[in-house]
């Protein structure tokens, strides 16, 4: 390639290539550079934002120079690559990350302060990326980091936002919703004009027999709306790797159409035109682990799966390799079912625009998608209404009509005396409306299914898709349990634990082989550093302290036990169990005497996390845990024995300075609902203990860290079934405690009782679909456990230790490495030196 540029022009061009700087002071440089001529500002009117802005440009363009080279060096590479569908990626801040991973953050520190600024401030003039809801999203961004840091030659394919995760604010003790407009300056992006898609939708299809008496069909008709690329470099951790994430931004298709349209004066109709198109990158549904079934929900999927798709094709046919080899070349993961409509859309371009046979594709698009199942919730699996799909993608739905054709055929062979089978694993299930279910295409469409924790793989086999193994064999199913990245959860949120743990093991490399993390465990006995570790959790709940007086207002002893709950608010996850159990507490402390108080060990029970906005009951649970905290913080009575605080508008910024402040954190879901979870593994990576259920990743974390380490408590998934049936149908009692707790809320103790009157409800009328009750006594048992427990510090600190030593399994490498062998056969491009 290089060989078709003439040797002169070559020659200028290298002489003033792009160079990264490699000193504080080439930083220093760079940075004012862009503070003074990108930003137009001096040193008389440089603000902190100003400041970080000129140290992301400059770190920037060190990525970009890397990124450029990697890209180019996998193009070289030829290999398989793989490419992440994820409708969400919740990447929080970047500038700290960029710093870290490419190793510079020191320099960048005394460059700054030389400037007058610290960088802890300019760090935290930026806005998260907030690109998603939870435990999805954040999974995404932690893959993305492992893939860079792995050398995979990997892209992420998202859609760009205009507006994120709603930001939450707490009024009276409701929450809020702000709109999320966080691009009005986001220097981590670069819009690529030149690379843009035409999508189409609605129209109708046209069948006809060409010359060869071949059957054809053509989609014709509809609206064309853009897609315009915009890229993210993703650096990796001490590799000059650094990856792609591309998101897709809508916008009107720039064609005849408008133009002819403003002459004819329609000037007003014409700009709807194109406000409707940037509608589809608009909005992220702030849904987690619910699908509403919107048209724009299905609209937004299809744009972005076929610019997606559009792109990898584009550059396969690039390589000018025969179809068969498309597996061979391309692996592709779909995050979940949002984007299943991929599998139909590469059938749709093998056979309608490539010209292959039926059977020929097929084997293709099988060969080349894997897909990842995120929940057993019902109300999580999406349908889509079949006269919705008809209006929108005409074509797309005949497809899958086939698709489910051949398949219920093969089934029928298979299984001759089973008919009963063919409703139950039909694509479409034949309700009114008729319903396409997108999981079952994402499992008939794909070579792996996965699931994300040992429980919930073993779940979906038995449970959802029972039939699928059935009829494909229990190999197509595998498990990778999750993982979490050391690079943000551990050497960014907790950077004086990270440098403890290297100074003991001569350096970081843990951070790139968390097993190495094992090797801390010959100091559990070893005083100072006990002491140090001590100190650095105590430090860390400072620093939370602060963050808690300053928005709350509330002043936290930061001796007291920290105990937290961080995480999307829903039923299933049951922070009304903890806010319950936090009643309990208080009524308890009331009912004391002077030396039974003396006993107790202080504590603070913390609560983060957003409602899906027309999520009634969760937003209940969120005013119950306000006036709970309202009535005890402020009881005299009861002082530093309990503290009650709800941290508003909790995201993957405050969840690094959530994370390595805790002494006890709750994993509390009803056994067989958490598909994995991800913030128990950073909890514990940061030397917190947990209180939890035999759920998810839980039950692999008491086998990694021992059954000592951890306070598990409750029913299990496998009783689950017959308690909720015995609710529904047998006579039960309700916990004597819980309905105590009851009666204080129904007393007006935290304000209007009829406010509540729906969480009580749901247990004591209709069924107690969760559990609370039954849970509720091992639960204020357990915790009693943990009191006894936390008043021997010494033991509490070696139980700490052996659990950070013990987690080196969920590092979200591992995972990768596991989704590589397993599913995606792909090699990493590792950087020549
Ligand atoms: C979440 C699971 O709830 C959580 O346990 C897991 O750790 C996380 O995925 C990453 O695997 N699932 C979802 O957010 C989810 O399924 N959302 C539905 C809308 C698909």
């Amino acid at each position: 390639v290089e060989a078709a540029i003439p040797e002169p022009q070559r020659e200028a061009w290298k002489k003033f290539t792009a160079q990264e700087f490699s000193t504080k002071e080439e930083f220093q440089a760079e940075a004012v550079r862009h503070i003074e001529t990108t930003l137009a500002r001096s040193l008389f009117n440089c603000d902190e934002l100003a400041a970080y802005s000129g140290t992301a440009l400059a770190f920037r363009d060190r990525l970009v120079i890397e990124w450029n080279k990697t890209q180019q060096r996998h193009t070289f590479a030829d290999q398989k690559r793989v490419y992440y569908l994820s409708l969400e990626f919740l990447m929080g801040r970047a500038l700290d990350n960029a710093m870290l991973n490419v190793g510079f953050k020191n320099a960048a520190k005394d460059g700054l302060s030389e400037l007058g600024f610290r960088i802890e401030d300019i760090i935290k003039q930026e806005r998260d990326a907030a690109l998603g809801n939870g435990g999805l999203g954040r999974l995404a961004a932690c893959f993305l980091d492992s893939l860079a840091s792995m050398d995979f030659p990997a892209w992420g394919y998202g859609l760009r936002y205009k507006y994120g995760i709603f930001k939450q604010e707490i009024v009276d003790g409701y929450q809020v919703e702000v709109p999320d407009y966080w691009l009005d300056f986001n220097p981590w992006e670069f819009p690529r004009h030149d690379i843009t898609v035409e999508i189409q939708f609605y129209g109708h299809v046209r069948k006809y027999q060409d010359e060869t008496g071949k059957n054809v069909a053509v989609w014709e008709g509809g609206e064309i709306v853009e897609a315009v690329a915009y890229d993210v470099p993703i650096p990796g951790f001490k590799t000059k790797t650094t990856n792609n994430l591309r998101l897709w931004s809508s916008k009107a298709a720039s064609g005849e159409f408008d133009f002819q349209k403003f002459n004819r004066g329609e000037y007003e109709s014409s700009v709807a035109d194109q406000q409707r198109a940037e509608t589809i990158s608009a909005v992220l549904y702030p849904n987690d682990n619910l699908e509403r079934g919107k048209e724009l929900r299905l609209k937004q999927q299809y744009f972005w799966v076929a610019a997606s798709l559009f792109d990898i094709v584009r550059r396969f046919k690039k390589t000018k390799r025969a179809w068969a080899a498309f597996p061979d070349q391309v692996a592709i993961q779909l995050n979940d079912t949002h984007p299943t409509l991929a599998v139909v859309e590469l059938q749709r371009i093998l056979i309608d625009q490539e010209g292959l046979e039926w059977d020929e594709a097929w084997q293709i698009v099988v060969k080349t998608f894997g897909y990842t199942n995120h929940t057993v919730l019902p109300e999580a699996l999406e349908k889509w209404p079949v006269p919705l799909f008809q209006n929108l993608l005409p074509r797309h739905l005949q497809i899958i009509y086939d698709i489910n054709l051949y398949f219920l055929q093969s089934v029928e062979r298979r299984f001759p005396k089973e008919r009963e089978m063919l409703s139950r694993v039909s694509i479409i299930e034949e309700s009114q409306p008729k319903m396409v279910r997108m999981a079952f295409l994402a499992i008939i469409g794909s070579h792996k299914v996965n699931g994300v924790a040992e429980l919930h793989s073993d779940l979906i086999k038995t449970t959802i898709f029972k039939d699928f193994v059935k009829i494909y064999g229990p190999d197509k199913f595998t498990n990778v349990t999750n993982g979490i990245t050391p690079r943000r959860w551990l050497h960014q949120a907790n950077p004086r634990l990270c440098e403890l743990i290297a100074s003991k093991l001569g350096g970081y490399d843990f951070l790139k082989d968390l097993t190495l993390l094992g090797e801390i465990e010959r100091y559990v006995d070893d005083k100072a550093f006990k002491k140090e570790w001590q100190e650095i959790k105590y430090a860390n709940k400072v620093r939370l302290a602060r963050v808690i007086k300053e928005t709350t207002g509330v002043s936290v002893n930061p001796a007291a036990l920290f105990d937290i709950q961080v995480k999307r608010i829903h039923e299933y996850k049951r922070q009304q169990l903890n806010i319950f159990g936090v009643i309990h507490r208080y009524l308890a402390i009331k009912s004391m005497t002077a030396e039974e108080r003396k006993k107790l060990a202080p504590r603070v029970s913390i609560f983060g996390g957003k409602a899906a906005p027309g999520y009634w009951m969760a937003k209940t649970v969120i005013h119950l845990i306000n006036n709970v905290g309202a009535v005890v913080n402020n009881d005299k009575d009861v002082g530093d024995l309990l503290k009650v605080i709800f941290l508003e508008d909790y995201n993957v910024s405050k969840a690094e300075i959530i994370c390595p402040a805790s002494d006890l954190s709750e994993h509390i879901s009803t056994a067989g609902t958490e598909a994995s979870g991800t913030s128990n593994m950073k909890f514990v990576l940061n030397g917190g203990l947990i209180i939890g259920t035999c759920d998810g990743a839980n039950i692999e974390i008491t086998r990694e860290i021992g059954e000592s380490n951890i306070f598990l408590f409750g029913n299990l998934a496998e009783d689950v079934e017959e308690l909720r049936h015995h609710h529904l149908y047998g006579k039960y009692e309700l916990d004597p405690d819980l309905l105590k707790v009851f009666e204080a809320i129904k007393s007006g103790t935290f304000g209007d009782a009829n406010a509540f009157s729906g969480l009580v409800n749901a247990i004591v009328d209709h069924g107690d679909y969760y559990l609370v009750s039954d849970d509720f006594h091992s639960y204020i048992q357990t915790h009693d456990l943990v009191d006894e427990a936390y008043k021997n510090q010494d033991e509490w600190l070696t139980k700490s230790i052996q659990s950070v030593a013990r987690m080196g399994f969920f590092t979200s490498d591992r995972c990768i490495q596991e989704y590589a062998d397993l599913i995606w056969n792909v090699e990493p491009v590792p950087p020549k030196e």
